[in-house]
């Protein structure tokens, strides 16, 4: 079962920053059709680790190869799966053992695109506001030193500085990261870089490389030994590096590309004038909802999606929070039912044969909450509509950084700002009244941003701390469930 695609054929058309587990089951498999269909070999993938060298040193001895395994349950509920074999990435570099290698192949003649999964943290940008953070540690550090960078922001400046030193194209900058408008932030936090080192560079940035943005969606859960001890034994050999993932993929792109493209529509993907309606569907009803249903589920000491949404009064308050509190923040999209795509979304948190985690979603809750949830409160206060679930959402978040379970269990809070928001919450757990507990809570300006200190958001947590504390999860969903 070889992949169609001879790695050895292709050229690096693609620079990938952070080749995880999602790109590995998205970017790339969309990238492997359009390969496949059109015998085009500028677009293999030459993908990047910024800290680990765990995917390169798995990855290389196999050729670069590896499986996806794409799992659901058949109508009898039992799981299945489906495998196919991706051969379109060329090499894998680890950003720290050598930098200068990095840069070398973003200015490379063979590039097209620089495209990013480097999670929302990867941005070095204040959460509630999307600007770039001048004093973020790896930014303050990629400010000093332009030949050795440590975050994406910084590898992307001083290689395009290398290409327009050289006198080499624009290329395209391609974030498939789950934030509002991930094109342009991306193009604000490159530009507010460049800006700080090298004024022309950022005016000819700007004129000439596009920040498409894109929509992503497919469920990826990490790989763990498990899947591939199974994987193997349905391979019948060793793969290392395999990655497991749902049936669903959806792609929508923005048509804007400074130096050619794949046709990713061989692969599932959809290019589209304007990205943000999809992006504001995907992000406030598939990661709103997985959000809270992975603090809930955690403190409720549940495991997986799929366990947490088999509750009855989770799949219903789930359900009720999308139909009466993030539908109507939706704009009408062409060819859309909401209903339907609710529907479809329930059945992909139930998919049995994912075992995702809850605690993989709950990490970095403070860089996912203000696009996830709070942009759809935001929009609910100015149309005066009650904010009563999704105030739950945040208060399962709230509830779940107190590190211990309704069982008892303590776990990790995996969070870059999890010092600071462990200072509020002892700040508020000195006060005896619920409302004033939820204030000083919702006062966490990098998180809340304009809402912090609102005094409407503090009225809607305070009942519903108290009865995540007295009543628990379950009780606490069931009253919100329709
Ligand atoms: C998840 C997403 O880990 C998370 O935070 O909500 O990775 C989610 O699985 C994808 O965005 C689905 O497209």
């Amino acid at each position: 079962m070889d992949p169609k695609v001879d790695r050895t054929a292709l050229h690096s058309g693609i620079v990938h920053l952070g080749i995880g587990a999602f790109m590995r089951a998205h970017l790339a498999v969309a990238t492997e059709a359009a390969i496949e269909a059109s015998g085009d070999a500028r677009w293999g993938i030459s993908g990047v680790s910024l800290r680990s060298p765990d995917t390169r040193d798995a990855l290389v001895p196999q050729g670069c190869r590896y499986t996806l395994a794409i799992r659901d349950a058949d109508e009898q509920g039992r799981p299945r799966q489906r495998l196919q074999q991706i051969g379109c990435v060329r090499e894998v570099l680890v950003a720290p053992e050598d930098p200068r290698a990095v840069l070398e192949r973003i200015a490379h003649e063979d590039t097209r695109i620089v495209s990013l999964t480097v999670t929302e943290k990867g941005y070095c940008h204040d959460p509630a506001t999307g600007k770039l953070r001048l004093d973020h540690p790896d930014i303050a550090h990629d400010l000093q030193h332009a030949d050795a960078p440590k975050s994406a922001i910084g590898f992307i400046v001083r290689g395009l500085a290398l290409r327009r030193m050289r006198g080499m194209s624009a290329i395209t900058l391609m974030s498939l990261d789950n934030l509002p408008s991930n094109g342009q932030t991306l193009q604000a936090a490159v530009l507010a870089f460049a800006r700080e080192t090298d004024a022309e560079l950022a005016a000819w940035i700007e004129a000439n490389c596009t920040f498409p943005c894109s929509m992503v969606d497919r469920i990826v859960p990490r790989t763990t030994d498990e899947d591939r001890a199974s994987i193997e034994q349905a391979l019948g050999h060793h793969d290392a590096w395999p990655v497991v993932a749902e049936p669903f993929f959806d792609w929508a792109v923005e048509d804007r590309f400074a130096a050619g493209r794949p046709d990713w529509t061989k692969g599932g993907a959809r290019f589209v004038d304007d990205a943000a309606p999809w992006e504001r569907l995907k992000l406030r009803m598939v990661n709103g909802a997985h959000s809270t249903i992975a603090y809930l589920g955690a403190v409720a000491g549940w495991r997986t999606v799929d366990e947490a949404i088999a509750q009855p009064a989770m799949r219903q308050f789930i359900e009720a929070l999308m139909r009466e509190e993030i539908e109507p923040t939706l704009p009408a999209l062409p060819g859309l039912d909401l209903a339907a795509y609710r529907a479809q979304l329930l059945q992909r948190f139930a998919n049995p044969a994912l075992a995702h985690r809850l605690q993989q979603i709950a990490m970095d809750g403070s860089q996912k909450l203000p696009q996830r949830l709070l942009g759809t409160v935001r929009d609910r206060l100015a149309a005066g509509a009650p904010i009563t679930r999704l105030a739950l959402g945040i208060a399962g978040w709230l509830h779940y950084l107190r590190g211990v379970d309704e069982r008892g269990e303590a776990y990790a809070i995996d969070d870059p700002l999890a010092q600071a928001l462990s200072q509020t919450l002892r700040a508020a757990d000195g006060s005896g009244d619920d409302e004033h507990r939820a204030h000083i809570l919702s006062s966490f300006t990098a998180v809340f941003g304009d809402l912090a200190g609102d005094p409407r958001l503090a009225r809607a947590l305070a009942p519903h701390l108290r009865s995540l504390r007295e009543s628990g999860v379950t009780t606490t969903a069931h009253a919100l469930a329709r």
